[in-house]
């Protein structure tokens, strides 16, 4: 079953502590990986995994999941410690880091439980996720797309012809009166910051403004728009 976890503030700030412990456990075992990308990006999984992402662990390929795309695959440890805290896998399969024949390797890849797409060539997120969302709203789907880039990274071209593609091709979120109730009543951000509400540690960008089903019409009672939200 699809669900978006609540956590407190204080619970949120304890499992993004055991997310930081489980990033210096690994790289400090295998002494290989980059600990600071890892550790600048922790507030935010834990912030998307624990009270904003709608997914089913048990079932990682829902169709009706939000996606996540680790652009600067660079930082999968992090990644890796939020997928385990969420139960995509046991922590103890943390331990299987960098080792041969390991998911779990020094780049995020397919395969792995949660894992939706194979990074690390920096310069590839954004353009996967802005393809998913047109995929999502050909489809008349309604689950967002989210992905954290570098900020190094948004010199790669790619990035920004993505960009330019999600606004020509309206990949944004829907206005709110073009949103129907079921989406209206998801909480799209939890934590008690009230509807709406972005987390602070969550800069985000919206990309496109709301698709209002020129090019085709979407399933009837779906929620036609996606959001593609890049994180820097
Ligand atoms: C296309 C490509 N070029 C070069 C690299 C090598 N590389 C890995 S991490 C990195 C720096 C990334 O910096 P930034 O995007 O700012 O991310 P940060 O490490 O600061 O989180 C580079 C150049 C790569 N992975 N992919
Ligand atoms: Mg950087």
């Amino acid at each position: 079953m699809l669900t978006c976890l609540d956590l407190s503030p204080n619970e949120m700030r304890r499992k993004a502590l055991r997310i930081r412990q489980h990033v210096i456990k690994m790289i400090s075992a295998r002494g290989k990986g980059h600990t600071g990308p890892a550790l600048s990006m922790v507030e935010i999984v834990t912030a998307l995994y624990f009270g904003v992402l709608q997914v089913d662990p048990e079932n990682p390929r829902h169709p009706g999941r939000d996606r996540f795309l680790l652009s600067k695959g660079h930082a999968c440890t992090a990644l890796y410690a939020a997928l385990a805290e969420r139960g995509y896998f046991p922590v103890s399969r943390l331990d299987e880091y960098y080792r041969l024949d390991s998911l779990l390797g020094g780049h995020p890849v397919n395969g792995l439980p949660g894992i939706e797409a194979s990074t690390g060539s920096l310069g590839h997120g954004l353009p996967m996720a802005v393809g998913m969302a047109l995929s999502a709203k050909l489809n008349g789907q309604d689950h967002r797309i989210f992905t954290v880039l570098g900020d190094g990274e948004n010199q790669e071209g790619s990035v920004w012809e993505a960009a330019m593609a999600a606004a020509h091709y309206k990949t944004g979120p829907p206005g709110r009166r073009d949103r129907p109730q079921r989406a209206r009543n998801r909480r799209p951000y939890g934590n008690g910051h009230g509807p709406g509400a972005t987390p602070p540690e969550v800069g985000k960008l919206r990309l496109g403004r709301p698709y209002r089903g020129r090019t085709r019409s979407p399933r009837p009672g779906a929620d036609p728009a996606v959001r593609a939200v890049c994180i820097g």
